[in-house]
């Protein structure tokens, strides 16, 4: 795969501005995406944010495989980590992240009415990666519309502290993602969710890649949504050749044709791609503990 290099300069200034902001912070809560937590997670956020805690959402989690992320959330623990899975859409978790913020919160207010100051609200930093759901959780803790939010990467650009009521004051960022990228997967895992945008990514190895993850660790979900036959006993050995085949008849059986009755791969690399993050494909995980997902390099 090229390399993708993206880390512009919004995301190098945000990174400064970020650590200027932080000394206001209560609590810092980073946003991966539970389908990639391993890959969403930013590398050195720890040493980042020093001795603030850290808390782990997994935004998204409706759309990952629920096996998956429970595996990642007995990780946590055995961690002794704090890591919450959440769909920021669903009323019923946001009401359960809110209610353990108050209780978080609850320590701070009775230090400071012991001490007789005014009770200030719980500050808050979301960080993550672009498009994980930052500004969708912001406007959803603060109970207004007040981040924009899109299903595109790179939509926050400043970096905001906006008023909840008395509860909450948060610090809405920018996407940050990791300056380097570790391995290849990383990568396409990135990619494939969309946290990078698709303008400047190969989107032909991204959506094959994900296409053949896919029909080993998910055989059943592939041949539901786009008819084909995947022999389930060899799946797990899928060679190159027959997952290119494979493909090429997911494109014809969704009408995605060129001149000739070719298969009309850049349409069904995207179209392949949208389902996938739209989560029509059915709840999936790229990255799961305990090598429960196989790696198909
Ligand atoms: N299915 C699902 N969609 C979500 C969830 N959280 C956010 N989204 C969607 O994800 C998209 C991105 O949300 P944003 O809140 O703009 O993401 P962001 O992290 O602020 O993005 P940047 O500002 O670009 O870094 C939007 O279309 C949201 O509706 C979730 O838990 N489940
Ligand atoms: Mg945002």
């Amino acid at each position: 795969m090229k390399e993708i290099n993206w880390f512009p300069g919004h995301m190098a200034k945000s990174r400064r501005e970020l650590l200027s902001n932080l000394t206001r912070a209560e609590l810092i809560l980073e946003v991966c995406d539970a389908r990639v937590p391993n890959s969403s997670r930013h590398p050195d956020l720890d040493k980042m944010f020093k001795r603030k805690p850290v808390w782990t959402i997994l935004g998204k989690a409706d759309l990952a495989d629920p096996f998956c992320t429970e595996r990642w959330l007995e990780q946590a623990v055995a961690d002794n980590a704090i890591w919450l899975a959440l769909n920021i859409l669903s009323d019923d978790d946001l009401l359960e992240l809110r209610q353990k913020l108050l209780d978080y919160n609850q320590q701070y207010i009775s230090i400071a009415r012991r001490k007789g100051k005014i009770v200030s609200p719980l500050r808050i930093v979301i960080v993550g990666i672009p498009n994980s759901g930052k500004s969708t959780l912001i406007n959803r803790l603060i109970g207004r519309k007040s981040a924009r939010t899109s299903n595109k990467p790179g939509v926050t650009r400043n970096l905001t502290w906006i008023r909840g009521g008395t509860d909450f004051e948060v610090l809405d960022t920018p996407g940050i993602l990791p300056p380097r990228f570790d391995t290849i997967e990383m990568k396409r895992n990135l990619a494939a969710v969309g946290a990078i945008p698709d303008e400047i990514l190969p989107i032909e190895e991204v959506s094959f890649a994900l296409f053949r993850q896919l029909a080993v660790n998910y055989p059943d979900l592939i041949k539901a949504r786009f008819g084909i036959n995947i022999r389930i006993e060899n799946a797990c050995s899928l060679c190159e050749i027959n997952a290119w085949e494979l493909f090429q008849q997911a494109a014809l059986k969704r009408n995605c044709l060129a001149s000739g009755g070719e298969p009309d791969l850049p349409r069904f690399n995207n179209l392949f791609l949208q389902e996938f993050r739209s989560g029509k494909i059915g709840r999936v995980s790229l990255e799961c503990p305990q090598a429960e997902i196989k790696k198909v390099l």
